[in-house]
């Protein structure tokens, strides 16, 4: 706030020190406002004089309890955490806007998604799973991707995954899997990983996680940016039309800059080196106005339709393949604003399942049905009372009439007497509306018997956990059971080992065995006994992130060596170009306020090399004269550079001088080494993975 008191503050050129602080105590700190400038007040309002020094006796006596300046910031600084979400609690979101590009209008009423052209605001937001809100971006993980669409309708949120499949089908199976992938609550780690016994131990008694596992084993969960993940609604939803008519739906997002995964040992080396990689990507992205983008799609069916496929579209293990039922693209989300503020916007942000508009409906899912409930609750809690939808990221931006009143945190201040309804005191207030209220799918109720049971069309655990292994090229299936070998090689009981195991073998015989020789089993386990016999459905290529790569520099970052002595001309042209190219640039250097190159000017420096790994970037360059080259080949910290980017298959661009560092790196110079003077060639490859490469550093178990 701007307080009056700032007009009386004289006209000054620099902080004054306050003559009444001497030396030594606080006084040297202390500035004070300018003319014209904010004063700083207490909560109240109350313009503070010192910001520096408590209220004391005297000088070197004890503070007074009456001291209300120091109580107002202390008490507020000591409630300024709140719970993280218990699930999810690492994120990163933006706002951003969705327009829809194709309308719906047969299938829903919904405006948000039957007026062409209109642009709803968003805020989306992206997070992990099993970490806490400090821990590391890049670790193996499930994405959450939770979309608030501030319809005109009331908010509209898609809370979804980046895998289109769940772990279980019940919702009361939930806690029993968070507890099972958090901490250990014994030894309370590991942090942020599901490489332990009780993670292993509660899948391994859940056949039906199994098609899941695969996913999450893939390398869906090691995404190499945000705007590189695909989201996926999960549930069957239903849309109603204006006569009242019903369709399935199913959401998808599809990111424009195309799927992309880091390699695991990148992922890894990341969450050391910058532990906020994602976040800062996404950030700098947007900052960069290189704004991350997705198309949302969707795949309509009827409930006939549902009954014909070999699966049950109420269960949420199950997906329904692209080739049965084909994604209609309707729209574009952009995200181009960051959050001003972290805490008020991407911690208070609050997503629910629940939130619907008239023109949607739930089916009936039982883990959606679990949802619509659990989501409101816990940010009852977690925001400290029922009125957290009135926090502006929460807040809808239609109008909106109700009588709830009261609670912890009420910031209207609802006028009138009237509080209820019906009501004849204030017959204008509100009334609610069967023309554009929403309402359910009188859907007609089978007949069945009452009680806590699974129905059969849930029993097929393994097709679809083989439909998508078989659907990966072989690259990808490499990585799977390499992932599977990594996590059960940090499992320390062996029969968990086993059961996993068991279970692989109904899957795929191939991948048992490589994983079982990847842990130097002596024999394998029996095959587990399935419920029902899998199938073997048609491979789907739309399971695959390889086979749909995007080779293109948008939204990628190339880090580009330099020293003293680098060509200054070629370095400029390179960067010029990669830029057009639509790739972010980095310049690493020793020192990060540059080198002098070869024309005498001095080149800042983006990042430092000692603490800037290749890791951080898409593709590298060494822009390097010979004798900076030989001198860095002495630096663990260039030539893991070089050889990290080598077996993380990037593309290599070198000038002729960084031959000294190439050669002390122990690398083999292959076809994806490129003379940075041949900057179409670079800018080519350095938008790709040399996959043919990753044999010669990680061969097969
Ligand atoms: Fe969530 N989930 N979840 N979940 N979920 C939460 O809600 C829950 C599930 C998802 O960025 C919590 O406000 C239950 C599936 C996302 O803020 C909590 C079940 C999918 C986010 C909760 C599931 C998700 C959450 C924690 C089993 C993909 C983060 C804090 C039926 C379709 C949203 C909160 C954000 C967060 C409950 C399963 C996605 C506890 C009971 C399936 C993206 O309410």
């Amino acid at each position: 706030m701007r307080n009056k008191q700032a007009s009386q503050v004289k006209p000054n050129n620099k902080p004054t020190s306050n003559t009444s602080l001497p030396a030594g105590q606080g006084g040297e700190t202390q500035q004070l406002a300018q003319a014209g400038q904010d004063v700083l007040t207490t909560k109240d309002g109350m313009p503070i004089a010192d910001n520096q020094n408590s209220l004391r006796s005297y000088s070197r006596g004890p503070t007074e309890l009456v001291d209300h300046v120091f109580l107002d910031k202390l008490t507020h600084f000591d409630r300024e955490r709140i719970p993280e979400r218990v699930v999810h609690a690492r994120g990163s979101a933006a706002h951003g806007y969705f327009e829809l590009t194709k309308s719906l209008s047969k299938y829903t009423t919904a405006k948000v998604l039957t007026e062409l052209g209109k642009r709803t605001p968003v805020f989306t937001r992206i997070s992990t799973v099993a970490g806490p809100a400090g821990s590391a971006d890049t670790v193996r993980d499930v994405r959450g991707f939770a979309v608030k669409f501030y319809t005109d309708e009331g908010n509209w949120d898609l809370v979804g995954n980046n895998i289109p499949v769940f772990f279980i089908q019940d919702a009361m199976k939930f806690p029993d899997l968070v507890h099972a992938v958090k901490r250990e609550p014994d030894r309370g780690f590991p942090s942020a990983s599901s490489a332990h016994d009780s993670f292993w131990d509660f899948i391994s008694l859940m056949p039906e996680s199994m098609h899941m596992l695969m996913w999450v084993m893939s390398d869906r969960t090691i995404p190499r940016s945000l705007a590189m993940v695909e989201g996926f609604g999960v549930h069957t939803f239903r849309l109603i039309n204006a006569k009242g008519e019903s369709t399935f739906v199913k959401y998808h997002w599809r990111p424009v800059l195309g799927a992309q995964s880091l390699v695991w040992d990148e992922a890894v080396k990341i969450a050391g080196a910058d532990a906020d990689f994602h976040r800062r990507d996404l950030f700098e992205s947007i900052e960069q106005q290189k704004y991350p983008a997705w198309d949302l799609a969707v795949q309509l069916f009827t409930e006939a339709e549902a009954e014909a496929f070999p699966f049950d579209v109420l269960d949420a293990t199950k997906l329904i393949p692209e080739e049965l039922v084909p994604l209609q693209v309707i729209g574009r989300m952009v995200l181009d604003k960051n959050p001003d503020n972290f805490f008020a916007e991407t911690e208070q942000s609050a997503f629910s399942p629940s939130r619907i508009v008239p023109g949607m409906d739930f089916s009936n899912d039982p883990l959606l049905q679990g949802r619509t409930m659990s989501y409101t609750d816990t940010q009852v809690h977690r925001l400290g009372g029922p009125n957290f939808q009135q926090l502006p990221i929460n807040k809808p931006r239609c109008p909106m009439h109700q009588f709830q009143r009261d609670g912890f945190g009420q910031t209207d201040i609802p006028k009138g007497r009237v509080a209820y309804e019906p009501n004849s005191l204030a017959p204008e207030s509100a009334r609610a509306s069967q023309l554009i209220g929403q309402t359910s799918h009188a859907t007609r109720v089978a007949e069945g018997v009452r009680g806590r049971s699974r129905s059969p069309s849930f029993a097929d655990h393994y097709s679809q956990a083989r439909l998508f292994y078989s659907s990966q090229t072989e690259t990808e299936q490499t990585h799977i059971a390499a992932a599977l070998t990594f996590e059960l090689s940090k499992v320390e009981t062996a029969s968990i080992r086993e059961r996993i195991v068991s279970h692989l073998r109904v899957i795929d015989d191939n991948l048992a065995n490589t994983v079982a020789h990847g842990l130097a089993m002596d024999s394998l386990p029996p095959a587990a006994k399935a419920a029902v016999s899998p199938i073997n459905m048609p491979t789907s290529d739309a399971l695959s992130i390889m086979k749909k790569a995007k080779p293109t520099l948008d939204g990628r970052c190339v880090g580009v060596l330099m020293a003293d002595g680098t060509d200054a001309k070629a370095l400029n042209a390179l960067v010029t170009a990669l830029q057009k190219a639509g790739s972010r640039v980095k310049l690493i250097a020793p020192k990060i306020y540059g080198a002098v190159l070869d024309d005498g000017t001095k080149k800042a420096a983006d990042a430092q090399l000692a603490g800037s790994p290749s890791v951080l970037y898409d593709a590298v360059v060494l822009m390097l004269a010979p004798e900076a080259a030989a001198e860095l080949s002495k630096h663990a910290a260039a030539v893991d550079f070089v050889k990290d980017a080598f077996s993380h298959l990037k593309a290599i661009g070198h000038s002729k001088g960084a031959a000294p560092l190439l050669a002390a790196s122990g690398v083999e110079i292959d076809a994806f080494f490129v003379p940075s003077s041949d900057t179409p060639k670079f800018i080519k490859l350095a938008a790709q993975r040399f996959w043919e490469r990753e044999p010669k550093v990680r061969p097969k178990a």
